[in-house]
């Protein structure tokens, strides 16, 4: 019987299959919500109904509450109506769950009576990542079930969990075939009636609670042994209120706190922003003009060009996905060092117990070293990552015009160069596009693909469709110095090294970074990378900071100092020495320096980067504000609980951006004239991220 569009109850004998089928993910939508109290009420009031499975069709379990739904108006009836029709329900409910029973979706199947699963599902609760902790009933009764400790792990961590931890765990009764989910929850459900199964509900369960009563201090060690990034999530604090009430308080007063505090974070502005960062990185993928038909290429093996830090980073995404690499290096030493970078890096992972010395030495065997670019004449993708200097770049690609079979796509991991003019050295700038690859290439999620003017949209297609494989975000991005990233980059370098001159030094610009969410300020980056990046003793000029640290022999963290002194643990320290070279620099180039506040630093470094942004957007380098945001999340550390630099300049306000760029504009220059695109928008009232 259909109850509504996305809700379906079918009797097999004793049981009725209440089932879900609201795509893509099954979210707890008012329809859904509406649909099972509909679908409850049916069952209950049939005689012949002894019991009811609740499962899902497509490809998964409920993943969790409809998130598009947080920050309206909400609609009756609400998650916790329904939790409570579940919980009413007088005849045994079973969850059969498939894929991801997430967040909600989770606390859907904790009201229900019984759980089972088949054995490839995974269970959680990824509410922190949005900024919000599980909000119907998960903090209250995962406990119950599980104890403090291990909640506390699994809801700070936000971390899934599969069918078989389930049921070690005894959050599941049971596992199920793995193709016969619908079957075995009914022959499950037909023995609980048989067996006259109690109506389990873990409201009533706490002995598993009762052990921490009146204990704070099992919390606060755990606490105090999480890790870094447990202990800073502002939500930490929030998922230890509920533990701690889950184990002293009454579980409808533990309900009601829960519900309290949930509905504070989900108005707050760091989940707002969070949000706004899952759907965006779900939007990237959403290129206006390619769909599903577009004919994407089969990438079957990949060359990459150089063999140094970045060329070996990205041959590793490629062999971690089972794809193998060719590599090519120009001499012997450099070839061999590189490929020996890749296999220390693999061994690492096996060290730390996260891969199995099997597989790190499957991916080895996909590894093809070369000294030869005649043997990438068979590959499907060739990814240049030599110099980052046209000449070269133009001289590869020539080469590879000659060698590469016809159809291969061309890549060039350039961040900065014109693709146009690298596709103009072949006669095939259809097949040649960037892939712009962040540093390390196997580590950073973020992936800017750039479409030049003659690109084809089946290689753009073959491209996006090759970032998602290897796990990476891929942004599809337009030609233009420095793409999206290093674009607006550009103007955070120029800002804080004129702040320092003016007035500030590296660490009051790290600190105001650091406050502001970044998870490093922008010198200490710089003394990570390497000072020297691009620089040589033979053309320095001495006449930046920059270029003095490095003739100073401080070229940052390797060599012990740089912006920073450095102790033997890596520790930075303010450096005496570097704030005098400072004033000096200061003083022999007349600048006056004067106090500069944090607010200065923070709206020097970030506006113009939103200007610039917004200048990106006006020229159509970037499909939509959000890609932006994507980008600066996942390449440059960006806050994400700030939404990215496009959301943050929303929540700021664009006619305040613009009121404070122009202000700058008066006192320093053109640097800050604020956008077109900017101003229009401001005086409309508008947003980027409408
Ligand atoms: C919560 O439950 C709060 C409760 O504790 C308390 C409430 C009172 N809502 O990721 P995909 C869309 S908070 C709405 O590409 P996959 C997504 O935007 C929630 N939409 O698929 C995309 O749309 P489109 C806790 C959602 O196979 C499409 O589904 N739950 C939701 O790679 C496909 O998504 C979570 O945080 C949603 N909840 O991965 C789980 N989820 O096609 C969030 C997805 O238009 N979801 N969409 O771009 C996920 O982690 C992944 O989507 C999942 C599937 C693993 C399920």
């Amino acid at each position: 019987m259909e109850i509504n569009e996305v809700t379906s109850l079918t009797r097999e004998g004793d049981i009725a299959v209440l089932a879900i089928d609201s795509p893509p993910v099954n979210a707890l939508s008012l329809a859904v919500r509406k649909g099972i109290i509909d679908a409850l009420k049916h069952a209950q009031d049939d005689a012949a109904v002894k019991a009811v499975v609740l499962l899902c069709e497509g490809r998964t379990f409920i993943a969790g509450a409809d998130i598009t739904e947080f920050g309206a108006a909400p609609a009756s009836p609400n998650l916790y109506d329904m939790q409570d029709a579940l919980l009413a329900a007088t005849k045994p409910v079973v969850a059969a769950v498939h894929g991801s029973a997430l967040g909600g979706g989770f606390e859907t199947a904790l009201t229900c009576h019984y759980r089972i699963a088949s054995p490839s599902a995974s269970f959680g609760f990824p509410e922190v990542h949005l900024g919000l902790i599980p909000g119907a009933g998960g903090t209250q009764r995962l406990p119950r079930l599980v104890g403090i400790e291990k909640s506390f792990q699994l809801i700070t961590s936000g971390a899934p969990f599969n069918a078989k931890q389930a049921l070690e765990m005894g959050v599941i009764d049971e596992l199920t075939g793995e193709n016969s989910l619908r079957a075995d929850a009914v022959a499950f459900a037909n023995k609980i009636v048989q067996d006259g199964g109690p109506l389990r509900k873990i409201d009533d369960i706490d002995d598993k609670v009762v052990s921490a009563r009146g204990k704070p201090e099992i919390l606060e060690t755990l606490l105090k042994d999480a890790d870094r990034k447990i202990r800073a999530a502002y939500t930490t604090d929030y998922v230890m209120r509920a533990l701690d009430a889950a184990a002293n308080l009454p579980v409808a007063e533990g309900l009601a706190l829960e519900h309290q505090m949930f509905f504070e974070l989900m108005t707050s502005e760091q989940s707002a922003a969070l949000r706004h960062v899952f759907f965006a990185e779900r939007q990237v993928w959403k290129v206006p003009g390619l769909s599903a038909d577009t004919p994407a290429r089969a990438i079957g093996t990949v060359g990459v060009i150089g063999a140094g830090t970045m060329g070996g980073g990205i041959a590793m995404n490629f062999l971690n996905a089972g794809i193998p690499v060719k590599i090519v290096e120009t001499n012997q030493p450099a070839l061999d060092r590189g490929v020996e970078t890749i296999r220390r890096n693999y061994e690492n992972t096996v060290k730390k117990g996260r891969l199995s010395q099997e597989k790190a030495e499957a991916r080895m065997a996909l590894l093809s070293p070369s000294l030869q670019l005649e043997d990438l004449g068979d590959v499907d993708l060739i990814i240049e990552a030599v110099f980052e200097n046209m000449d070269i770049k133009k001289e590869v690609f020539g080469k590879l015009d000659a060698i590469a079979k016809p159809g291969a796509i061309l890549a060039t991991n350039t961040s900065f160069l014109d693709v146009d003019e690298i596709a103009a050295a072949t006669s095939r700038p259809q097949d040649v596009l960037g892939l712009h690859f962040f540093s390390p290439a196997n580590v950073m999620k973020l992936l800017e693909i750039v479409r030049g003017k003659e690109t084809d949209p089946a290689n753009v297609a073959t491209a996006m469709a090759l970032a998602k494989r290897i796990g990476k975000i891929g942004v599809l991005v337009g030609v233009c110095f420095g793409f999206v990233g290093n674009r607006m980059l550009a103007q955070q370098l120029r800002e804080m090294k004129g702040l320092i001159l003016e007035g500030a030094m590296p660490w009051d610009v790290d600190r105001v970074h650091l406050e502001f969410g970044f998870a490093m300020g922008p010198f200490s980056v710089a003394d990570l990378a390497g000072l020297d990046l691009g620089w040589s003793r033979e053309t320095s000029t001495g006449s930046t900071i920059q270029e003095i640290l490095c003739e100073m022999d401080r070229r940052g963290q390797k060599t012990g100092a740089g912006y920073y002194d450095y102790d033997e643990n890596r520790r930075p320290q303010p450096s005496p020495v570097v704030e005098e070279l400072i004033l000096d620099f200061a003083a022999k180039n007349g600048i006056a320096r004067r106090t500069i506040s944090d607010e200065e630093i923070l709206e020097r470094c970030v506006y113009p980067m939103i200007n610039e942004g917004a200048k990106i957007l006006e020229e159509g380098i970037a499909i939509r504000a959000s890609d932006i945001d994507v980008v600066w999340a996942n390449g440059y550390g960006f806050p994400r609980s700030r939404g990215g630099p496009m959301h943050y300049a929303d929540t700021v306000g664009l006619d305040h951006i613009v009121a404070r760029l122009e202000s700058y504009q008066a006192k320093l220059g053109e640097d800050f004239q604020p956008a077109p695109l900017l101003k229009k928008l401001a005086t409309q009232s508008k947003a980027f991220n409408a």
